[in-house]
C-alpha cells in the first residue's frame, strides 16, 4: 500500500502576539513587544498550506488552541465568571496572564512525535502530545494537543504525554526525524535531544528535550531497537539558538540535512543512523560547513527550519525555505550553490511566514509531519484535511473574527477573549469538531 507523508499545520489563532516568552530563542528575545498582526499571520499560514496543496501534497489543518487557558486560572484558584476572572487574574498576575495568552500552538512541530504504522511493532500509527514542561506558556498545550490528534486520526494510538517533569522534558517532532526508503517501507527513527534530565540544569539556555523522554517515546511507540538512533544536540547549537534540532536539521527519505556544528558528535550520529538504515536504504547526509553558512546566519535566516518535501514527479527534493532565508547573503548563496549541484535537493522555494518568524517559528515548525498509507489518509477526519474549499471558508472567518493588529497590551483587552471563543465556537462548525471540542464549550 502506497504511504505519503501529509504535513498538517497548525492554524494561528487569534491571539498571536509577541511576548518575549521563550528564552534561548533569538526572534522570540528580539520582537518582544512588537505589534503583531495576527489576521496577518493566520492568512500567511493558510497561504503556505494552499501553495503545499496545490503542488500536489497531503495537507492537513490543526485547530488553534482555546486562549486564555481558563482550566489553568481555575486550577490556580480563580473563580467567578469568565469576565471576572480574566479581570482579576490580569490584575494579580499579569506574567502568568500573558503566558496564557499565546498562540503558540501554532508550532504544530511541537505537538506531538509521530511514528509511522510501517515503524510500529502493532502495526498502528503512534502519537505521544508534547509534554513542552520547559515554557510555561507551552505547557498547556498538551491535554488539548490530544484531544485535537484524537479526533483527527481516529484510528491512531495517542498516548498521554509524558510526565510535567524536567526529567521528562519533550518538544515532539523537533526533536524528531525519520528517515527511510519508501515511505511505507519500515524507516530509521531520529530521535535527538540536548540533555540528561536527571544532570542538574545546564549553564547557557535551556535544552528542552531530554534523553529519557526521547527513550520513553520510543518504548511505547514499539519502535525496532535496531532502526532506532538517539543523538545529542552539541552545546554550541543550543547556546547559538538552537533551542530544538529542526533549527539546524531537517530530514526527508534518506536525506539528512544539517549544519555541521548541529550535532554533540556528528561522526557517531552518521556511523549510527548507517548501521540503523543498513539493509533497507543507504543515507545521504548533507553536512553544512561553518565556512560556507555561519552558524549565526543559519539561525537568523532559519536555513534548516524549512520544510524538505518530495514533489510529486520529482527525483529530487524541495527545500521550502523562509524568505529570510532569500534575504541573507550567506543562505542565499548556499542554496544557489546548493541546487546547482548534483545532490540530493534540487529546488528551493520561498514562503512569507514572517509573522511566526518573528517568534522563532519558520515553515517547519508550523507544520507536523504524519507519514500515513492512503487508507490512513481516507480515515483522517475530513474537517481536518485542507481543500480549496475550506481554504475559503477559513479565509473568511479569519477576515471577520481576527484582529488586524495587537500590540502588547491589547490582550488585557476583555473583549479579546469573548471575541477569541466566539471565532473558535464558530470554526468548530467549520472543521465539524463538535460543540465539545474547547473547555469553554464544555462549561
Ligand atoms: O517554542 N516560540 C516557539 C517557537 C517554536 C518553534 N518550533 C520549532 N522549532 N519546531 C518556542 O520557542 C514564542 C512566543 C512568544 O515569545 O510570544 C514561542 O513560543
Amino acid at each position: 500500500m502506497g504511504a505519503r507523508e501529509a504535513n498538517f499545520d497548525g492554524l494561528i489563532g487569534p491571539t498571536h502576539n509577541y511576548g518575549g516568552l521563550s528564552q534561548g530563542n533569538l526572534a522570540s528575545s528580539r520582537h518582544a513587544g512588537l505589534i503583531s498582526s495576527p489576521r496577518g499571520a493566520a492568512l500567511q499560514g493558510l497561504e503556505k498550506m494552499a501553495a503545499m496543496h496545490a503542488a500536489g501534497l497531503w495537507q492537513g489543518i490543526l485547530p488553534p488552541q482555546q486562549r486564555p487557558y481558563l482550566p489553568a486560572l481555575h486550577q490556580m484558584g480563580f473563580t467567578g465568571s469568565d469576565a471576572q476572572i480574566f479581570a482579576a487574574a490580569w490584575e494579580k498576575a499579569p506574567r502568568l496572564m500573558r503566558n496564557l495568552m499565546s498562540a503558540s500552538s501554532m508550532w504544530a512541530a511541537n505537538a506531538a512525535t509521530i511514528s509511522p504504522s510501517a515503524d510500529c511493532a502493532d502495526g498502528k500509527l503512534h502519537f505521544t502530545p508534547a509534554n513542552l514542561s520547559t515554557m510555561l506558556h507551552r505547557s498547556i498545550e498538551h491535554e488539548q494537543t490530544g484531544r485535537s490528534l484524537s479526533r483527527a486520526f481516529p484510528f491512531a494510538a495517542v498516548h498521554r504525554a509524558l510526565p510535567e517533569q524536567s526529567v521528562f522534558a519533550d518538544e515532539g517532532a523537533a526533536n524528531h526525524v525519520r528517515l527511510c526508503g519508501a515511505r511505507g517501507d519500515q524507516g530509521v527513527e531520529l530521535l535527538v535531544y540536548g540533555r540528561d534530565g536527571y544532570d542538574s540544569a545546564r549553564a547557557g539556555y535551556p535544552a528542552r528535550q531530554t534523553v529519557q523522554a526521547s527513550r520513553a517515546i520510543a518504548r511505547s511507540h514499539g519502535l525496532d531497537p535496531a532502526r532506532t538512533v538517539f543523538a545529542l544536540q552539541s552545546d554550541a547549537a543550543i547556546d547559538a539558538g538552537a533551542f530544538h534540532n529542526d533549527v539546524v536539521c531537517v530530514g526527508a527519505m534518506q536525506t539528512l540535512f544539517y549544519h555541521e556544528l548541529a550535532f554533540a558528535d556528528t561522526e557517531v550520529m552518521k556511523t549510527d543512523i548507517r548501521a540503523a538504515a543498513k539493509g533497507v536504504f543507504e543515507p545521504i547526509f548533507v553536512e553544512v560547513a561553518s565556512a560556507e553558512v555561519p552558524m549565526a546566519d543559519a539561525i537568523k535566516a532559519y536555513l534548516f527550519n524549512s520544510m524538505l518535501v518530495q514533489m510529486p514527479g520529482e527525483d529530487r527534493l524541495t527545500l521550502i525555505a523562509p524568505l529570510e532565508t532569500q534575504e541573507n547573503v550567506a543562505t542565499r548563496q548556499f542554496c544557489d550553490v546548493l541546487t546547482a549541484g548534483n545532490g540530493p535537493i534540487g529546488t528551493v522555494k520561498f514562503v512569507d511566514v514572517r509573522q511566526s518568524m518573528q517568534n522563532g517559528g519558520g515553515p517547519a515548525c508550523l507544520r507536523l509531519r504524519v507519514t500515513l498509507t492512503e487508507a490512513e489518509w481516507a480515515d483522517v477526519h475530513d474537517g481536518n484535511r485542507f481543500t480549496p474549499a475550506l481554504h475559503r471558508d477559513l479565509k473568511a472567518w479569519v477576515n471577520t473574527h481576527y484582529r488586524e493588529s495587537l500590540a502588547p497590551d491589547d490582550i488585557r483587552d476583555p473583549a479579546i477573549m469573548t471575541e477569541s471563543f466566539a471565532a473558535l465556537d464558530a470554526l468548530t462548525k467549520i472543521m465539524d469538531l463538535g460543540d465539545d471540542f474547547y473547555p469553554f464549550q464544555r462549561g
